[in-house]
């Protein structure tokens, strides 16, 4: 899988390649991210890659000639590598909302070619001939797109196999099967936190399933306290996972008798 990412500031990806259980998806090559900064392709004594948006108003717009440019090296590298012609993808509060769901499948193919804006945005020309796709991390506007594009690389990295040292570490994860996950604890069994604001402390224990080594009802437990936080946050993943036909008589069973 490769990521080419077209970004003012490539310094920000380096430390993220070398930290954490995804190191050793850029280390194994798994995921090979190729950094395109967007000044080197930009012309002019100022290099410049922004100017005044047209009909006036506040900030900048990104030029679309350097990008233009910057795309078609691209594209000459993937030839080169015969590499697949990889879509764009841009990351605005405008685009489609990223999910897991998404992430799983992008982390199946071939990967994508990152744009990472700053400024007001990127000439609506640029985007109308050569953006696939737009996604957006949430409803808020950051001061660039390469958190992002960090945050998409990540998500599709720990899905690479052999990354996670436990399999089954990311079918258990939040959103994998459409629920959020569930609670972890680990030792001590018992643990005396001070009560909020007194001297006093309180005993906090696991909760004793988890403890009982009959791994059926730990199983059970587990999914209905998965069912149970996302009925009370999330109560539109039920409905989703209902209609994906994912929920059992006993997950149904189970919500009907949740007092939310
Ligand atoms: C794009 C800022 C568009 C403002 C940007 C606009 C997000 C986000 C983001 C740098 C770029 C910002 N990207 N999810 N949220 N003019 N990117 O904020 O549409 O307001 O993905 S604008």
């Amino acid at each position: 899988m490769r990521f080419d990412v077209i970004t003012l500031f490539p310094e920000l990806f380096a430390p993220f390649q070398s930290i954490g259980v995804t190191r050793r998806a850029f280390e194994t090559g798994a995921v090979d991210v190729r950094l395109w900064p967007l000044r080197d392709h930009a012309d002019g004594t100022y290099r410049r890659v922004d100017d005044r948006p047209f009909g006036g108003g506040p900030g900048m717009v990104m030029l679309v000639e350097p990008l233009v440019r910057c795309l078609s090296a691209i594209r000459s590298d993937q030839a080169a590598a015969a590499a697949p012609r990889l879509p764009v993808v841009l990351f605005s509060p405008a685009g489609k909302p990223l999910t897991q769901q998404r992430v799983q499948h992008l982390a199946q193919g071939p990967g994508a070619v990152l744009l990472c804006g700053r400024y007001e945005g990127i000439d609506q020309r640029f985007i109308d001939a050569h953006v696939d796709e737009e996604i957006s991390m949430g409803d808020y506007v950051l001061s660039g797109g390469e958190l992002p594009a960090l945050t998409l690389i990540d998500a599709v990295a720990r899905l690479q196999p052999g990354v996670l040292n436990d399999v089954a570490s990311h079918e258990q994860d939040s959103f994998s099967d459409g629920l959020l996950d569930c609670p972890h604890y680990s030792r001590p069994e018992v643990l005396s936190l001070p009560e909020q604001g007194e001297g006093a402390s309180v005993e906090a224990a696991v909760p004793p399933v988890l403890m009982s080594g009959h791994h059926a009802h730990i199983a059970r437990w587990r999914r209905e306290q998965q069912l149970a936080i996302t009925a009370r946050r999330r109560p539109e993943l039920i409905e989703a996972a209902r209609a994906r036909g994912e929920l059992s008589k006993q997950d149904e069973h189970f919500l009907s008798q949740l007092a939310l």
